[in-house]
């Protein structure tokens, strides 16, 4: 819709174009050397899960190769693999931390 005023000035009304932010899902990765216990214990503190919940994850991860921990905007999602991959190389364990697209 167009508005004409007397000065000579067009007002075009913009048609709303911007969506709303993507969401990035969270995953961890199988692996053969990992515990347990450390994972359930990264998906309690970073993924902010009760130890129940962090437990069937991890054996979902265990069973299935992969597991999705939370869906984050972008930046948190990002900084959620960055903490968890810090933790766990610092432990000395090749967890591997992934985000993917909604
Ligand atoms: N497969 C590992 C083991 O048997 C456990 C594990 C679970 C490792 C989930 C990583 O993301 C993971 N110790």
């Amino acid at each position: 819709m167009a508005t004409k005023h007397e000065n000579g000035t067009v007002l075009v009304r913009q048609t709303q174009k911007l969506k709303p932010p993507s969401m990035y899902q969270v995953y961890l990765l199988n692996d053969d050397y990992t515990p347990m216990e450390f994972v359930v214990a990264i998906i309690q503190e970073y993924f902010n899960k009760d130890r129940e919940n962090a437990t069937q994850i991890m054996l979902m991860v265990h069973r299935d190769g992969k597991g999705m921990c939370g869906v984050y905007p972008k930046d948190i999602a990002s900084t959620k693999v960055e903490l968890v991959l810090t933790h766990a190389r610092k432990a000395g364990h090749p967890l591997q931390c992934v985000m993917e697209e909604a």
